[in-house]
């Protein structure tokens, strides 16, 4: 690196109308082509691509050897004047005064970067270093920040304050979700399930209105093409607010995020094929009996009490065909936390967000008396005990609350009509993949 000049344009910022002027552009070698007279290097950065052209009667021989002997993929800088230049991809090149290689690439490389072969899917994973390369795979991830800054941006502007929970934690949250366990020091704790119990004990500190978007890790075995050992979740929960207010926001929330999206990463959506629909509040929203009521139709049966299978979500949403909501569940099929209706106990204030493919965020009114939360516990066979210090945050004051949490690998993988969760998400851990 010693003497190199620090990149001065990325390839987009290049511009016919820019002819003459002196610019520093850096990437990797993405193509080299020798056409007798001409010797071209293509080379690619974020945002594109920049034709480097080699005049071979009139370049140094010292730099045409240099980008003859350069592999793929090695990363190169160029120091050379812009030509406007019709044929051009961006419609200018670049005649080089200085190549440097900063960085060799070793051959053959493990995965195909140009795009043309579609690898599988773990062999991307294995070496995704090379896969994000590829413009299609690492555009998700732009869109995958703009989708976190329009959550936080909806969400502040809604007077919500971001706070972080631990992540080491004592107890489950979740009941039917496994835990994984970690050794601490001379006691076992566990990776949080979810921030449930923190975000609701913030609610009688008087922060009101709080967010979270952190990991959640999963010990669920199975292996599917929407479920990760550890996701990423953005969590809300309001204080003075029922189930039917924290559902008005989460819809305005998903609608919002679309707008985002839309209009801040139009160029993204281009590399990635995909055109957004209109998100539209209020969603539909059906009963859990009506669900079972809409399914029976379909021949798909299921018992008052049971939970949705995959096969279910599935059958509902073609009938629905866009974001609803599911809402007046089984008390039984929700956790400790969910808050019953008064006057029918066996149904709960909970709600599930469903896309046609799948569910996004499931949340619900809670239970803020302390001995109703208490006998909650003790019902699901659990220790109140060991809830000690989440249940006395119960018995100094708790206002009325509700919350959800949202999948944001679960929002992106729908919203991008992406198959496999796995590519949504940089580094992917599941049932068989800690590395890398
Ligand atoms: P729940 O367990 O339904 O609710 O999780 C909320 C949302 O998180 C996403 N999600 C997952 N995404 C990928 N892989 C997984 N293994 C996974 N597990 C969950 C889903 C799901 O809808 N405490 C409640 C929320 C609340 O009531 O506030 C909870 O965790 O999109």
């Amino acid at each position: 690196m010693e003497g190199h000049v620090p990149r001065t344009h990325y390839s987009k910022e290049i511009r016919p109308e820019m002819d003459g002027e002196e610019v520093v552009a850096a990437g990797w070698v993405h193509e080299r082509r020798d056409l007798g007279g001409l010797l071209f290097l293509i080379l690619r950065d974020r945002e594109g691509f920049v034709q480097v052209t080699l005049r071979k009667d009139r370049t140094s021989e010292k730099l045409l050897e240099c980008v003859k002997r350069l592999s793929k993929e090695s990363v190169v800088s160029v120091r050379g004047i812009v030509r406007s230049d019709k044929r051009a991809p961006n419609g200018c090149e670049l005649i080089p005064k200085e190549i440097k290689v900063l960085s060799v690439a070793e051959t053959p490389l493990p995965l195909e970067v140009s795009g043309r072969i579609r690898s599988e899917l773990d062999t991307r994973l294995d070496v995704r270093f090379l896969d994000l390369r590829i413009p299609r795979n690492r555009e998700i991830f732009r869109i995958r920040s703009e989708v976190l800054k329009a959550i936080r941006r909806f969400l502040d502007g809604r007077g919500f304050i971001e706070v972080n929970t631990p992540k080491i934690v004592a107890a489950a949250t979740e009941g039917g979700t496994a835990l994984f366990p970690i050794s601490y020091f001379e006691r076992e704790a566990f990776l949080s399930q979810s921030p449930q119990l923190y975000k609701q004990m913030l609610m009688a500190t008087g922060l009101d209105r709080v967010y979270e978007i952190a990991p959640i890790f999963r010990a669920e075995e199975h292996d599917t093409t929407r479920h990760l050992n550890e996701a990423t979740s953005a969590d809300i929960e309001a204080a003075f607010a029922d189930h039917e207010w924290v559902m008005r926001t989460l819809e305005a929330l998903i609608a919002s995020v679309y707008e985002n999206i839309r209009e801040n990463s139009s160029g993204s959506l281009e590399v990635l094929g995909v055109e957004l629909p209109e998100v539209k509040p209020p969603f539909e929203r059906i009963t859990y009996t009506e669900a079972l009521e809409l399914l029976a139709e379909r021949s798909v049966e299921l018992e008052w009490g049971e939970d949705l299978s995959t096969a279910a979500e599935k059958t509902l949403g073609e009938i629905m065909g866009a974001h609803y909501f599911i809402v007046e569940w089984p008390t039984s099929v929700k956790p400790y936390y969910t808050m019953p209706f008064e006057s029918r106990e066996e149904v709960c204030k909970a709600f599930d967000l469903m896309h046609p493919r799948m569910e996004l965020a499931s949340g619900s009114q809670r239970i803020h008396d302390y001995e109703m939360l208490r006998a909650s516990i003790e019902r699901c066979g659990l220790s109140p005990e060991s809830f000690k210090f989440y249940l006395d945050a119960f018995r100094y004051g708790m206002p009325p609350h509700a919350g959800w949490g949202l999948g944001v690998e679960r929002l992106l993988m729908t919203m991008l009509e992406i198959e496999n969760i796995r590519e949504v998400i940089l580094f992917p851990r599941d049932r068989k993949r800690l590395v890398p």
